[in-house]
């Protein structure tokens, strides 16, 4: 039977304020039109950036005979994203979720949401860092941001770096498995102010980039919405590059919308504001080959 509607199962926490992980991934997915069906993996009052006291209810022991219910009703899914994972049990349940559920039209995301700034995120530990090494291996497509790309490969933070580099990395990451890296905050790699994303196909043996202007400005929950929009946009067809344009386009947007406005950071971008722009047709693009 051909659906009528694509359907995503999204693997990722509830963080009840600040507009990140299932509160950013769920709006974005079905305004693109796009059924989200959602695995919590843990329920949070707040994401983890820039709050204390934030209460965390750890919903691991739930998700076995959640998603043991789904595999009896035999439910399949043109896409499995996964993000924000909350222990090293979890990143196991997640990658046993991949082997029941995989299919060969099934599009795998992971999105491995560890650190940002050169620094991991507060739940996280070295040994989660492992796990999602292995975690990795099973995914068609990787969106790590620079700090958990060199998590990733076991490397050290500097925000120096060039394109020699930069392609390297993206190389071996796809050694650990997936036919798609992309790598987003990448700083400045020629001397212009810029920030950019940049994509490796494996398969094609292709790199792609799509920079904009850098924003000394930091928001959480950015690189969910930005996972989100590309996923959206593969699974309406739209080819790599554009995806990842569409991704940096609706961000840039997002942040625009933000910025102007004395907006605590910690509460994530204004996706409201913008949410209405990801149903109009693109109509200019920036990517480039690398
Ligand atoms: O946006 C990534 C993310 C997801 N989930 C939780 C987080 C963060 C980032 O801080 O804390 C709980």
């Amino acid at each position: 039977m051909i659906r009528p509607v694509k359907r995503v199962a999204a693997i990722h926490d509830l963080s009840g304020f600040g507009r990140s992980s299932l509160t950013a991934i769920i709006p974005i997915l079905s305004t693109m039109g796009i059924q989200v069906c959602p695995v919590p993996t843990a329920i949070l009052s707040t994401h983890t950036g820039d709050f204390e006291g934030y209460s965390f209810v750890d919903l691991t022991d739930s998700m076995e005979a959640y998603i043991e219910h789904w595999h009896k009703l035999n439910i399949d899914f043109d896409c499995i994203y996964s993000g924000f994972l909350g222990s090293v049990r979890q990143i196991n349940i997640v990658s046993k979720f991949i082997d029941l559920f995989y299919h060969d039209d099934c599009l795998v995301v992971v999105d491995p949401v560890m650190a940002d700034n050169g620094k991991l995120y507060t739940t996280m530990t070295e040994e989660m860092v492992e796990n999602m090494r292995k975690l990795i291996s099973k995914a068609n497509i990787i969106t790590p941001n620079f700090t958990e790309a060199a998590y990733l490969l076991g490397e050290e933070y500097n925000t120096d770096i060039n394109e020699d580099k930069i392609k390297k990395w993206m190389i071996r990451l796809s050694e650990m498995g997936p036919n798609t890296v992309i790598i987003t905050s990448v700083p400045d790699i020629k001397e212009d102010k810029t920030t950019s994303v940049i994509a490796y196909n494996k398969e094609d043996d292709v790199f792609w980039k799509v920079s904009c202007k850098y924003i000394p400005t930091f928001y959480p929950g950015t690189g969910d919405a930005f996972t989100s929009v590309l996923v959206g946009s593969l699974l309406q067809g739209d080819s790599l590059p554009i995806a990842l344009d569409r991704g940096v386009q609706f961000i840039t947007a997002c942040i625009k919308a933000s910025y102007g406005f004395k907006y605590p950071h910690r509460e994530g971008v204004l996706l409201e504001r913008v949410l209405d722009t990801l149903r109009l047709p693109m109509t200019s693009s920036s990517y480039e080959l690398l």
